[in-house]
């Protein structure tokens, strides 16, 4: 997912052609808002975390790109290309590293397993929404 400051500012195509030069297939691609509901399930795993009421309304506070990618250990790959959380920790090179400067406004997320991938993108994507 492209995070909202990261659509506010542009870098939506900066990161769509990463994405491309990797390798990776868009087999989904949607720009959408996030309800808090949504937000909150997506989340869920912070909800006890003291940040996670700025977390939601971050993520609810301008629209988000919903990306599905396939590939080749997409999961692992996709949060390399990201680096660390805190983009003072992130990789030259990477995503965070190249384009934020705080942990709360990092520009995109990514899921951190199969089962996590497969719960999100059900949040954000509907039967038939994705390509086979
Ligand atoms: P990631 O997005 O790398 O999977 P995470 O799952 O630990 O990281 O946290 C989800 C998001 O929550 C993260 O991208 C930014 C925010 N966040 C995490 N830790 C935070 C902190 N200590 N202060 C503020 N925001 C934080
Ligand atoms: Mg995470």
């Amino acid at each position: 997912m492209i995070k909202p400051d990261g659509v506010r500012r542009g870098l939506t195509p900066e990161i769509l052609a990463r994405i491309a030069r990797k390798g990776y297939r868009v087999v989904g691609l949607k720009q959408m808002t996030i309800s808090r509901q949504t937000a909150e399930n997506h989340y869920g795993e912070h909800k006890e975390r003291p940040f996670f009421g700025e977390l939601v309304d971050f993520i609810t506070g301008g629209p988000v790109v919903a990306i599905a990618l396939e590939g080749n250990e997409a999961i692992a790959g996709w949060r390399a290309m990201m680096g660390a959380t805190n983009p003072a920790n992130a990789a030259p090179g990477t995503i965070r590293a190249d384009f934020a400067t705080t942990t709360g406004e990092n520009v995109t997320h990514g899921s951190d397993s199969s089962e996590s991938a497969a719960r999100e993108l059900g949040l954000f994507f509907a039967d038939g929404e994705l390509l086979s």
